[in-house]
């Protein structure tokens, strides 16, 4: 028989030593990640959703969904800076629950090494739900930040790898949640009503047997039945925590800024390019280079926007262009990656009025394809109600200065409320018809 304080085999409850475990650090933790979660599942779904997915089959990252779909809408353009708010509270949080989250298993690691693995059938699908529920965590949060970390080290594959796994992940989530959720809140409660002990006074005592000063508190398998000296109250492990939160947050939340705070997003995604100074220098995501693009096709006797619709195609060039009513909008760029600038001016033609030139008065569906000619997103499809709005522009200029070949010369899109993504640059063919 083994001596159950042997601390050898880290199933053995002897084996985990900390003081600081315990249903209260585990249930402070379990309700900051609930709030949290919920946050990122909500604006990951949202998200999703802005990409218009359901319209055409080159906006759709994970073609396979099935009913995971279910919820999906017109994306709106209004309020304009829209998916500028969903995705910097999803990526910011998203690392901001870092640390958080990684606590959280720490606190309850004891338990995933518990003997017998089942002691029912009840207990063996809860452990089953938790395979997920840690695996998914973990997997939500390290293709999340690789993504943006590292310019897409899966291209492509990771939106249906974060899209499904965030529905697994949620599942498990909920389960867990609905089986917790009282512990963590009883919890709590006595806490705030005053605890038995203060926290610097280390652990309790005698957790499975003996009598409890009050009998209908639970009983806490997390504290360890021989628990070392604390070198840290359960109160400095929190702050500890939390600071480590702060600090992500800290050197992530300036990337949705510009001027001298978006220096302080250290974090940030880079190398996209250097934007430089003056109108143009804003945040740059791919290159011209990048994208291979050949400034020669973008000048004045080469490039012709060709527009086409139910009356035909026509094809513009930059004069042609130019001589149409032009109009201004504010608006920003916001990457799925979670960076975003504040409102640029930008100036060009409207959707509306490319889409009226070929025989809409009510502006339909549109095809938009780049001069690009590799990589994911030279091509795509905005809705009709996106085409109507009266700040959708082929934008030529921004902040009163022809765009650079970076941003897009020698025309880009810009939409309202529309991830990045949709706002294809460097723009070529326009195809206006019900998708
Ligand atoms: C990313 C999210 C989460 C992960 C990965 C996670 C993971 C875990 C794991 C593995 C356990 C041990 C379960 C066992 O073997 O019995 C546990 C226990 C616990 N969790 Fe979570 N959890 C998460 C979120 C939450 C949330 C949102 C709450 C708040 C309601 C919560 C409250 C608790 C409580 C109170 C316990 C201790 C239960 C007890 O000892 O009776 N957890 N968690
Ligand atoms: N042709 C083309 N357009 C594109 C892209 C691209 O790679 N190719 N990237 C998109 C993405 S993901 C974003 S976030 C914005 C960024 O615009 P910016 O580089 O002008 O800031 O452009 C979009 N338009
Ligand atoms: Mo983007």
């Amino acid at each position: 028989m083994r001596d159950p304080d042997a601390p050898r085999s880290p199933s053995s409850p002897g084996f985990w030593r900390s003081p600081l475990r315990g249903l209260r650090f585990t249930s402070v933790l379990g309700l900051v990640l609930f709030a949290g979660i919920t946050v990122l599942f909500v604006t990951g779904l949202v998200s999703y959703a802005a990409y218009n997915p359901d319209l055409s089959p080159v906006n759709d990252m994970t073609p396979d969904k099935g009913i995971l779909g279910f919820y999906l809408f017109a994306w709106p353009t209004n309020p304009h800076w829209l998916y500028r708010l969903n995705q910097g509270v999803h990526v910011t949080l998203g690392i901001t629950l870092v640390p958080v989250l990684l606590a959280k298993l720490w606190s309850v690691v004891p338990r995933l090494f518990a003997l017998p693995p089942a002691r029912s059938l009840a207990h063996a699908l809860e452990r089953i739900s938790l395979l997920f529920l840690v695996g998914g965590a973990l997997f939500q949060f390290v293709t999340g930040v690789l993504n943006i970390q590292l310019d897409y080290v899966f291209p492509g594959s990771f939106y249906p790898l974060h899209f499904y796994g965030a529905w697994v992940f949620f599942a498990a989530f909920v389960v867990h949640v609905l089986l917790r959720m009282p512990t963590a809140l009883r919890t709590l409660r006595h806490l705030r009503k005053g605890p038995r002990e203060s926290p610097q006074e280390g652990p309790q005592e005698g957790p499975r047997e003996g009598p409890r000063e009050d009998p209908r508190e639970e009983r806490d398998d997390l504290v360890s039945p021989r628990p070392a000296e604390p070198t840290v109250s359960r109160r400095g492990a929190l702050w500890f925590v939390g600071g480590g939160s702060l600090l992500l947050f800290a050197t992530t939340a300036g990337q949705n800024t510009d001027g001298p705070l978006r220096r302080t997003a250290l974090l940030a995604p880079h190398g996209g390019g250097d934007p430089g100074e003056g109108p143009n220098g804003f945040q740059i995501n791919k290159t011209a280079a990048y994208a291979g693009i050949d400034a020669a096709e973008t000048g004045e006797d080469a490039w012709r926007l060709v527009v086409t619709g139910r009356t035909g195609t026509v094809r513009l060039g930059r004069e042609e262009l130019l001589r149409l009513p032009l109009h201004s909008a504010a608006l920003p760029i916001a990457c799925v990656e979670g960076w975003s600038t504040s409102d640029q001016w930008w100036r060009g033609v409207r959707l509306r009025d490319l889409a009226a030139l070929v025989g809409y008065d009510d502006p339909p569906d549109v095809f938009v394809e780049s001069l690009q000619r590799r990589g994911a997103f030279r091509k795509a499809a905005l809705r009709a109600n996106q085409v109507a709005d009266p700040r959708s522009l082929l934008a030529l200029y921004v902040n009163g200065e022809e765009l650079s070949l970076d941003h897009g010369r020698p025309a880009r899109v810009i939409v309202p409320a529309a991830p990045g993504v949709l706002n294809t640059k460097w723009v070529a063919r326009l195809t206006f018809g019900d998708l």
